[in-house]
């Protein structure tokens, strides 16, 4: 389907002059970037917009966008073996393709693009793959990655759908839902540490929560409002912020950035990671909504 047989979509040129899609229905509005496969904006009916991007970020072929939900694959975090390769993989880094759009009976958008492997996906991980990313844009918006494996050999993969929500202030904020879980800290010596009670956002974090498959909640007194964070087909939780002297070495976030913002990632990331054995797929989803 095209977007002309979808009127709640637009095509437009985005910032840096990069494709988007504009999605405006009666539940929601969305912007959703080619480039990386990257939904930027969503902003259900009556609330304030619910994702970060920072504006310091790059809007550049060749650099990762900063904010909204980056599609981390098929490595999360530096490559294992060769560091030169590009951070959280490349997927973020490419022009996916726009294969579906339409109108689900809820009044709901559904978005479907799609990347398979390239001369540029080939000469950084030498296998063939395809890729479905499902965004439903509604009073929820959902965000589904299929990753399949259309070659001979087994796919060694980790990954993260790496949202950015936006806050009022940092500091303010507490998450619930991993209460009673063990994560790897990594600024600890990848120290693994119990998490007693609420999560508070008012430092450098950078942990892998472990056996999660629960949901999170983030509540920002500031904006009155709290973010239900949901996934599927992931049992490992990223939680970071990278505070205020990080940022300092961040060309793409502002100074004081950080305190308004916080990444609640649905990964398989570690002993979480997912080998697919040819033609096996494998789908990693999050879904968020606004409560009050
Ligand atoms: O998800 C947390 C993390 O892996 C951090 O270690 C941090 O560096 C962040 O992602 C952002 O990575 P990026 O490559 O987007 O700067």
């Amino acid at each position: 389907m095209t977007s002309s047989e979808h009127p709640a979509m637009q095509p437009l040129s985005g910032k840096g002059g990069l494709p988007m899609l504009e999605v405006a229905n009666e539940q929601a509005k969305a912007l959703i970037s080619l480039y990386g496969g990257q939904v930027l904006s969503w902003v259900p009916r009556g609330e304030e917009e619910v994702l970060f991007v920072s504006e310091r970020s790059h809007f550049t072929a060749g650099q990762p966008i900063r904010g909204g939900v980056p599609v981390c694959w098929p490595w999360f975090g530096p490559h294992a073996a060769d560091p030169g390769k590009p951070m959280h993989g490349f997927a973020r880094l490419m022009t996916w393709q726009l294969t579906s759009s339409v109108t689900l009976p809820s009044g709901a958008s559904r978005i479907e693009l799609m990347l398979t492997e390239s001369p540029e996906t080939l000469a950084l991980w030498p296998h063939p793959f395809r890729l479905v990313l499902r965004m439903e844009v509604g009073s929820h918006l959902r965000i589904a990655l299929t990753m399949e494996n259309t070659g001979e050999e087994p796919l060694a993969t980790t990954s993260a759908l790496h949202s950015y929500f936006r806050l009022g202030e940092a500091a303010h904020v507490h998450i619930t839902g991993l209460d009673d879980t063990f994560y790897i800290d990594t600024l600890q010596q990848d120290l693994h540490t119990l998490q007693r009670g609420k999560l508070q956002v008012n430092q450098e974090i950078n942990r892998i929560y472990l056996d999660t498959a629960g949901l999170c909640m983030i509540h920002d007194p500031l904006l009155e409002r709290q973010i239900m964070v949901k996934k599927e087909g992931s049992r490992s939780t990223v939680v970071w912020n990278p505070w205020s002297e990080r940022s300092r070495s961040m060309a793409d976030l502002g100074p004081e950035e950080y305190q308004h913002m916080v990444c609640i990632e649905a990964c398989n990331v570690r002993h979480d990671g997912r080998t697919l054995a040819p033609s096996a797929s494998h789908t990693l989803a999050t879904e968020f909504a606004v409560i009050h």
